[in-house]
């Protein structure tokens, strides 16, 4: 059976685009039945109908609380009784409850190599830092913003002349490789995450991930 996958956005939505190449082959396990922006004009939504696929706008601004928002965008996303919740590009923080909700189906992909570089602006610290490796994590979404733990990682290089665009752009092509991967194996139910006490982990067929996820070197 096709997994039901909901993505949600708040920008250009390639990372979505990407996904939604993958789920043409016909034996990707997957398909995207909905796609969630809390920006009326964010790209994404356009990419989403050019390809049929059901889109929800729900601003942030009309809500009072960061709670009353989350609650409204589980009970919107439930509409669509999703398997695979992906953040692609979503820029705001998500309260416990919503985390917690959908526990172990929710990941995110952030632009540095995870724990480096948590937050925003991640492309201009690391050349600031003077770092000669740079890179992308996918993980999965807990309660702590951007410290869930890594499933996969990619590197790209940072050379010397790179500005921030240089580097988001070099970034953002492992992007496209590697979230369609990660996808696919929480579509084939072969990526959960473990949680012992206060400490969660990635399993991939049965093994814990190191703490860089699968491709680890
Ligand atoms: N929510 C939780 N609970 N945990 C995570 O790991 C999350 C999350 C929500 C989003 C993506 C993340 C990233 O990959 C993400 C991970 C937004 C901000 C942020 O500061 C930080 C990290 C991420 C996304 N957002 C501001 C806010 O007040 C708004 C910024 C804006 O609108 O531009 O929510 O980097
Ligand atoms: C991606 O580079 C993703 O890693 C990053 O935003 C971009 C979205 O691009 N995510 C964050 O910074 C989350 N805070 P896209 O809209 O083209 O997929």
């Amino acid at each position: 059976m096709s997994s039901r996958i909901v993505v949600l956005i708040s920008g250009s939505g390639t990372n979505l685009q990407a996904i939604i190449d993958a789920c043409d082959a016909s034996d990707y396990p997957g398909k995207v039945v909905g796609v969630v922006s809390n920006k009326a004009d964010a790209y994404g939504l356009t990419r989403a109908k050019n390809a049929d696929i059901e889109t929800i706008t729900l601003s942030h601004k009309s809500f009072e609380s960061r709670k009353s928002y989350d609650q409204a965008l589980m009970s919107d996303i439930d509409t669509l009784s999703p398997d695979v919740i992906v953040l692609a590009g979503f820029m705001r923080i998500l309260t416990p409850e919503f985390v917690k909700h959908y526990q172990g189906k929710l990941v995110n992909i952030h632009p540095s190599l995870l724990p480096k570089y948590q937050g925003l602006n991640t492309h201009q610290r690391a050349i600031d830092a003077g770092d000669t490796v740079h890179g992308v994590s996918v993980h999965f979404v807990t309660a702590e913003l951007d410290g869930g733990p890594v499933i996969l990682q990619a590197k790209v290089p940072v050379f010397e002349t790179d500005t921030s665009d240089d580097l988001a752009a070099r970034v953002h092509e492992q992007e496209h490789r590697i979230y369609p991967l990660v996808v696919k194996w929480l579509c084939e139910k072969r990526l959960h995450m473990k949680t012992e006490g206060d400490n969660e982990f990635a399993v991939l067929d049965g093994k814990i991930l190191s703490i860089s996820g699968y491709a680890n070197d």
